[in-house]
């Protein structure tokens, strides 16, 4: 048998063996195939981007690593982003930071347009992906006290609105120019390393400045905006303005998409347990889907315990609908291009594998109190041929099957990114 048929043979085994339990693969996979999946642009450069870069990385985050290969310009970085989608199943979005503007004017970002990001827009159609925008509130000398929105310097705070709503304006051109809705995603560095003298005057600040920030009305069906709680970063571990509270009171009051960061939260607390019920309140919902470890390490997204809950959350509370997924990583430490491709096949994958659930049944045996059988199921269900139907649907999506994709990375790595000298 070639390996082709093998391939096929499996998957026909494996269907027959879901079928037993009422679940239709291929129903799954055209289900799954509709799913976009947000890959952050940041992961290809170490968070730099194209303005000011002769700033470091500021706003309490941090890329570690220096595995040579980083994109310099936007050229290197769509080839990147290419390559690395040349090796994930299905069609998707790229996340785009302000500072990712690709143009020669000299722009202050208070001061961004549409214009400033025509060749994203040009690539996006041609590439048949979607857009997704983040303003920059960090790596610029107007945050460098750590203060941004919340800043008491109405000027310096008043140059940061501005930012904010020229971004809102381009997440607009964005949707409008690909056809499909760009999330604009509002995070702020904004706290203290340490105690406070007053927690309350920076947060009636922060909630006036976001009241002007998204005072333009624009067509929901262009732009959604979104807002992204912290619980601490570095420089910021005794106080963050727009905690998780602030973000909830604020997006449920005024109708903003609450994003949800994986690392943002205490080391105990999961994002996934979170989802059903922002489900209940808000109109819809963001996910940065990162990989915390001990703290906000924004490590490469693995098919860990977490990332599989998430799915099934999302599957089972059929909340895909309302909520935008979206990645936020950097590691600096591995070929940039594969942590993209990991990051985005194990998100992909967490899903598929909750769809291959037998949820009915496990819903049934929690309602009837038969948690004997909840455990049984779940426990069985983990070695179903799960990954018969993932090569499957890589291998008729047209991307390489299992590791396979590693050798492509391996060839770009030698060829394109090695020559790079940095
Ligand atoms: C920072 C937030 C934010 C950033 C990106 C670069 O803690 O997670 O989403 O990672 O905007
Ligand atoms: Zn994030």
């Amino acid at each position: 048998m070639s390996d082709n048929q093998q391939l096929k043979a499996n998957y026909d085994a494996a269907k027959a063996q879901y079928a037993k339990h009422g679940i239709d693969v291929e129903q799954v996979l055209a289900k799954l195939h509709a799913i976009k999946i947000s890959m952050h642009c940041w992961q290809g450069d170490d968070v730099r981007g194209f303005l000011n870069r002769d700033q470091d990385l500021t706003g309490g985050i941090s890329v570690t690593g220096n595995y040579p290969g980083a994109a310099r310009t936007p050229e290197e970085l769509r080839a990147d982003l290419e390559k690395a989608f040349s090796l994930i199943p299905g069609k998707h979005k790229v996340n785009l930071h302000a500072i990712y503007a690709d143009t020669d004017d000299k722009v202050e970002i208070d001061r961004l347009e549409p214009k400033h990001y025509e060749k994203w827009v040009a690539w996006a159609k041609e590439q048949g992906l979607g857009l997704d925008f983040n303003p920059t509130c960090f790596s610029h000398e107007k945050s460098r006290d750590g203060l941004t929105l919340s800043h008491p310097d109405d000027e310096i705070r008043g140059f940061w609105i501005r930012h904010c709503q020229a971004s809102r304006r381009i997440g607009a051109y964005f949707g409008e120019q690909l056809g499909q809705t760009c999330v604009t995603n509002v995070w702020i560095p904004d706290g203290y390393k340490d105690v406070p003298a007053d927690r309350l005057s920076p947060r009636k600040r922060l909630k006036a400045a976001l009241d002007e920030v998204f005072s333009e009305e624009l067509n929901p069906a262009h732009n959604l905006d979104a807002v992204e709680s912290k619980l601490f970063g570095l420089g910021s571990e005794a106080f963050v303005v727009g905690s998780h509270e602030f973000y909830m009171g604020y997006g449920v009051r005024n109708d903003k998409l609450i994003c949800l960061d994986a690392g943002h939260f205490h080391p105990t607390e999961v994002i996934s347990n979170k989802l059903s019920s922002l489900s209940l309140f808000t109109s819809g919902i963001l996910l940065h889907v990162s990989r915390p470890m001990r703290w906000d390490s924004d490590h490469v997204v693995v098919l860990d315990d977490e990332l599989l809950e998430i799915g099934r959350e999302l599957v089972r509370g059929e909340l895909l609908d309302i909520t935008h997924i979206g990645l936020d990583f950097f590691d600096a430490s591995i070929n940039r291009v594969a942590a993209w491709v990991i990051g985005t096949r194990n998100t992909i994958k967490a899903l598929l594998r909750a769809m291959l659930e037998p949820i009915e049944a496990l819903k049934q045996a929690e309602r009837d109190g038969d948690y004997t059988t909840r455990l049984a199921l779940t426990e069985e269900f983990k070695s179903y041929p799960f990954g018969a139907v993932w090569d499957y649907y890589c291998a008729t999506q047209g991307v390489p099957v299992r590791e396979e994709w590693l050798a492509e990375v391996k060839a770009y790595e030698r060829e394109v990114l090695s020559k790079r000298g940095n």
